[in-house]
């Protein structure tokens, strides 16, 4: 089957379901809450009454959508919706407390554009090639011919917005751009989003920035910083835990620096490090020595030990990595 054949089944079979569910997986990011806030403006457009689940806390800083109202939380569904859409989804675990749902649910319809996708729906559309949900759920609402509106918009916009990273990830192509352009005549205001997403942050972390910049070492001629938070720190500015995401970005981002280091004190001797890297580096390999791991160029592990022999092992792995990549 083409993707257009597949999409038209879906529009067909979410139309004429008698109840439908529309979930995301936890944690949930912009991509996948506003999907399913997207999908569920526009299907009740249609005089459908989908049921938008709620499955983990909301980040405050998606409180602006529209259609957040139209969440039920989990724990208070009374039935399994017989038709389950599932947004922006690699895997059915990743649904945590709902993964039952979809066991239950008589269709569960599997909308996605991550390459690692388990294809784990009775009807899939996953299409790698959308730099976000939203994308998709854009042209599922056209081909349903439902009336696009200033909040679906909005939703779809920040959809994109968020999994481009601004429109800056190399996943961004010319149809984000078009599909971004359309909603804006629709009535988007683009800096108004970026800045409900982007640009607001409480004034704790804005302390825990500074003290943590303040901690910036810079080793190896320029190419690896090293960035440190301790609990005293998370304290003084009045942060959560939570709020140290993100502040590793400010060693990356210095110019000629390679390797960026976050290393966060969990207790006395134990540390959660963090790295990202820039162009070359593959920091999953260097998370991997001290039984971490992750991505390329955004990785992470636990070390136990005392401060400095920990910044020590880093700094010797860091520079072995450097080392490979010279003896190419
Ligand atoms: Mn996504």
């Amino acid at each position: 089957m083409t993707k257009g054949m597949i999409i038209s089944d879906i529009a067909r079979h979410i139309s004429s379901s008698k109840s439908v569910g529309i979930i995301t997986h936890i944690m949930p990011d912009g991509d996948a809450i506003a999907s399913v806030l997207a999908l569920t403006l526009g299907l009740r457009k249609k005089g459908l009454h989908p049921i938008a689940i709620r499955n983990d806390v909301i980040p405050k800083e998606y409180g602006f959508l529209p259609g957040l109202n139209h969440l039920t939380d989990l724990d208070d569904l009374h039935e399994y919706p017989e038709t389950l859409v599932v947004l922006d989804c690699g895997d059915i675990e990743r649904l945590g407390q709902g993964c039952e749902l979809a066991t239950k649910a008589g269709t569960v319809i599997n909308l996605d554009h991550h390459i690692s996708n388990t294809m784990f729906g009775n009807l899939n559309l996953v299409d790698t090639g959308a730099a976000a949900t939203g994308e998709i759920v854009y042209q599922l609402i056209k081909l349903m011919g439902i009336d696009m509106d200033v909040d679906i918009a909005t939703c779809l916009y920040t959809a994109i917005l968020t999994d481009t990273g601004g429109f800056k990830y190399d996943n961004t192509t010319w149809i984000s751009h078009t599909i971004a352009g359309e909603l804006i005549t629709l009535g988007v205001k683009p800096n108004l989003v970026s800045q409900m997403v982007f640009d607001t942050r409480t004034l704790s972390k804005t302390k825990l920035i500074g003290k943590a910049i303040d901690t910036i070492k810079i080793y190896h001629d320029g190419k690896t910083a090293v960035m440190y938070v301790d609990r005293h720190m998370l304290e003084q500015a009045g942060s959560s835990r939570d709020e140290l995401e993100g502040l590793i970005n400010f060693a990356r981002d210095i110019q000629g620096v390679e390797v960026a280091v976050l290393i966060k004190e969990v207790s006395d001797q134990q540390f959660k490090v963090g790295f990202r890297s820039k162009e070359y580096t593959d920091v999953s390999r260097i998370a991997g020595v001290f039984g971490g791991g992750g991505h390329k160029k955004a990785a992470g592990c636990t070390i136990n030990g005392g401060l400095t022999a920990v910044r020590k092992k880093l700094l010797e792995e860091i520079e072995n990595a450097y080392n490979r990549r010279e003896g190419i």
